[in-house]
């Protein structure tokens, strides 16, 4: 632990492997401290190869015990853990907030999150179906059922420190695979205390194994440990790419959810109020930080002036500060300096292309402001769709308008970017609408609604550079965390000839 701040009031943050609270054997440590402030909330154990290698073999050994173990059973240990979360739900979030800045509200939603895919998931305890068909033959019986992979590694961003990893964890989990589970080191606390959860809800040792630590360290250990058989990440798709790689090269199945450049059409009959709610709450909710926030406003020459005059103001009304204080705070900070220092460099950028900074534009430094994070929710109009403020991941309260003069044009902007993951559309005519929902090129669309909200029980993710071809919740997720296992019996006592009989 030399050379970190010390307080002593601060939490210690442990990997659990093969159910021992344990610190990695490096003896290293890191800080986990709130964006907001600068505060320390806790120190985390550092993990290092050694650590990976500790927690794959765990789970390696506890796979046999949780395969056999019946779904049901896996499932209400699933129950449990969603009960346990609800009862926890209020000092789960301030702890969220606290962590990753994004404001209270926001905080309670990604834990209600987590507890609608834990309940969800702990019911395919009982389900999990597969098919029994006609065989082709007399005295013949064929079907398939769900197979767990094995060891499962779930590697998982900061942006929703709670939700995310459940929607991994949970549905591994109840079709009977073991995890180890490497959350982003800016969020430690959280996920110890889902964690935790689990364990109390009586995962048995091993079924679940935390490592604490950088993915530079520790992510092409796990990716490329021959004991991992699935490796599910959510993160940039520089980073998904090269895990794709190294997993495609030892045939493991690689599961990514990656970035976005997610887009609002606003037609000339739609109500500019309602959109202008949208594209505030999905540009700006999270400070910008979801995968799914809008980051583009692609509006009709009809209504551009007045759609961007009003979204400016409302831009400008948005008080930044700490997510806690729930009366004064809109906009919450972003991450870390570092990733400040991204999304303000985009504002650069953007004015270099010929953009204009029509509301924010500056890092926020005022007072209390200057020891967290702080961007200016940021809108940027004469953007033209192939600038870089257009095309590029900025993942920070910044949003352009694009001026477009009909539907076509509208979608080939949508579909512009090399991401796939969400847009939306604001109008009152329906054929406009299902033009729109049949041609956007995105995993996630949206009628009359922002970009950001999914839910759970429905396919989650995107096409081109967001993924590589898998879904997240809903029914999609079983199909990434097992396999399909095809079984045939013949009890006809003799030699039947599959497509060879008369
Ligand atoms: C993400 O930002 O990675 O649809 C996930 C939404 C949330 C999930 C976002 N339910 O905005």
């Amino acid at each position: 632990m030399g050379g970190l701040a010390t307080n002593v009031t601060a939490l210690h943050l442990r990997n659990c492997i093969d159910g021992a609270w344990i610190d990695a054997t490096g003896n290293d440590a890191f800080e986990d401290s709130d964006p907001a402030t600068g505060e320390l909330i806790a120190t985390a154990t550092k993990s290092n190869v050694e650590d990976v290698r500790q927690a794959v073999e765990a789970a390696r050994r506890a796979a046999d015990g949780w395969r056999l173990t019946p779904a049901p059973k896996r499932g209400e240990i699933l129950y449990r853990a969603g009960e346990l979360m609800l009862r926890r739900k209020e000092e789960l979030a301030r702890e969220m907030t606290r962590e990753m800045g994004k404001v209270l509200a926001e905080a309670r939603g990604d834990i209600q999150e987590g507890i609608d895919m834990t309940y969800y998931c702990a019911g395919e305890g009982r389900r999990q179906f597969g098919d029994v068909v006609p065989a082709e033959l007399p005295d013949k019986w064929a079907m398939s059922m769900r197979q767990p992979l094995g060891v499962v590694a779930a590697i998982t961003p900061w942006n929703f420190p709670f939700a995310i990893p459940t929607w991994k964890l949970m549905p591994a989990l109840v079709l009977g695979n073991t995890v180890v589970f490497k959350p982003a080191s800016d969020t430690p606390l959280m996920a110890v205390r889902l964690v935790e959860i689990l364990m109390e809800a009586g995962l048995p040792k091993g079924v679940l194994n935390l490592v604490l630590g950088p993915g530079a360290v520790l992510g092409d250990a796990l990716v490329s440990h021959p004991g991992v058989d699935l490796v599910s990440f959510t993160g940039s798709s520089e980073t998904g790419a090269h895990i794709g790689e190294l997993g495609g090269r030892l045939l493991k199945r690689v599961s990514c959810e990656l970035g976005g450049k997610n887009a609002i059409v606003v037609m000339d009959d739609a109500d500019l109020d309602l959109a202008l709610d949208g594209i505030v709450w999905s540009a700006f909710g999270t400070s910008g930080q979801r995968c799914t926030a809008a980051s583009r406003v692609i509006a009709d020459r009809a209504i551009v002036a007045q759609l961007t005059d009003r979204l400016v103001a409302r831009a400008k009304k948005l008080r930044l500060g700490p997510g806690l204080d729930e009366k004064n705070t809109d906009v919450g900070p972003v991450i870390s300096r570092s990733a400040l220092e991204k999304v303000h460099s985009y504002v650069g950028i953007g004015e270099r292309e010929g953009a204009t900074v029509a509301a924010g534009g500056r890092v926020a430094t005022e007072g209390a402001l200057a020891k967290g994070f702080f961007h200016e929710p940021t809108v940027l109009v004469d953007v033209k769709p192939n600038m870089r403020v257009a095309q590029e991941e900025i993942f920070g309260p910044v949003v352009s308008v694009i001026e477009t003069g009909s539907l076509e044009e509208a979608v080939r902007v949508v579909n512009s970017t090399k991401y796939g993951l969400s847009c939306s559309i604001y109008t009152r005519d329906v054929n406009d609408a299902f033009r729109f929902m049949r041609d956007a090129e995105t995993g996630l669309v949206y009628v009359n609604a922002g970009t950001i909200g999914a839910e759970i029980q429905l396919p989650f993710g995107g096409t081109k550079s967001t993924g590589n071809g898998h879904r997240e919740a809903g029914r999609a997720a079983l199909d990434v965390y097992s396999e399909w296992k095809s079984i045939y019996v013949d009890f006809s006592g003799r030699l039947q000839r599959a497509q060879m009989e008369p």
